[in-house]
């Protein structure tokens, strides 16, 4: 494959693990060719790069791709990370809090979110399970402090606020819950990190891409 004279970020715009990776690219301030894709209908250029075929795929200019979102996060911090994502909390710390999140959280929040799929369990019995195993614990750590490790910003939190914000939105009125949310500090939290400009920027609307089209940048 020739090689590119930007990277190419393969991403959709509401897949949660797109969303942590330009969360990572843009505070890093690395320039790529966005390239927003239609799950059901991936491009061939994706494909080819990234046989997996899951988003986000980042294609490097020397040839490298990286098709895991937290690589992509890390390879992201190693360009730049001007408030020091990576130097917060212990070591393995942030790892374990996404590892509990991307793994048996992961699976109960597909099961809360689409629970008419899923009628072994209740849509309350599977969100009390999200709730002990992850939100409770969430809640704990963000009581003592402003962030997960800390008070200020680490990878862990961007890599897990848009799996919380997708369990928030499941039924927002439960999460809000009036005058007073059920993980006050958690609700807190998950506001203050959707209200930046880079997360309105991550957010931002794209049209799919197509061979041949204007590139996009980001
Ligand atoms: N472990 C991967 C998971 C990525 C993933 O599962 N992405 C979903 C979208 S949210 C996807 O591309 N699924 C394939 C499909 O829907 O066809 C990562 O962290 O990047």
């Amino acid at each position: 494959m020739p090689l590119a004279s930007s990277h190419i970020l393969y991403s959709f715009r509401r897949c949660p693990y797109a969303m942590r990776a330009r969360l990572a690219l843009r505070y890093a301030g690395v320039r790529v060719e966005l390239r927003e894709v239609v799950l059901r209908d991936k491009p061939a250029e994706m494909l080819a790069a990234s046989p997996k075929a899951t988003v986000p795929v980042l294609c490097l200019t020397d040839g490298k791709v990286l098709e895991e979102s937290l690589d992509i996060m890390r390879w992201a911090l190693a360009q730049s990370d001007p408030d020091g994502w990576l130097v917060q909390g212990t070591a393995g710390e942030g790892e374990a809090l996404i590892t509990r999140n991307d793994d048996p959280f992961k699976h109960l929040l597909d099961r809360y979110k689409y629970a008419n799929r899923h009628p072994e369990k209740s849509m309350q019995a599977w969100r009390d399970e999200a709730v002990e195993l992850h939100i409770a614990p969430l809640e704990q750590r963000l009581l003592a402090a402003r962030h997960l490790l800390g008070e200020k910003v680490a990878l862990a939190d961007m890599a897990l606020l848009p799996f919380v914000r997708q369990f928030a939105l499941v039924d927002p009125d439960w999460f809000d819950g009036g005058d007073t949310p059920a993980f006050p500090a958690l609700h807190d939290w998950l506001a203050r990190l959707t209200g930046t400009a880079l997360f309105a920027k991550v957010m931002q609307k794209q049209l799919p891409w197509k061979q041949g089209a204007e590139a996009v940048f980001f």
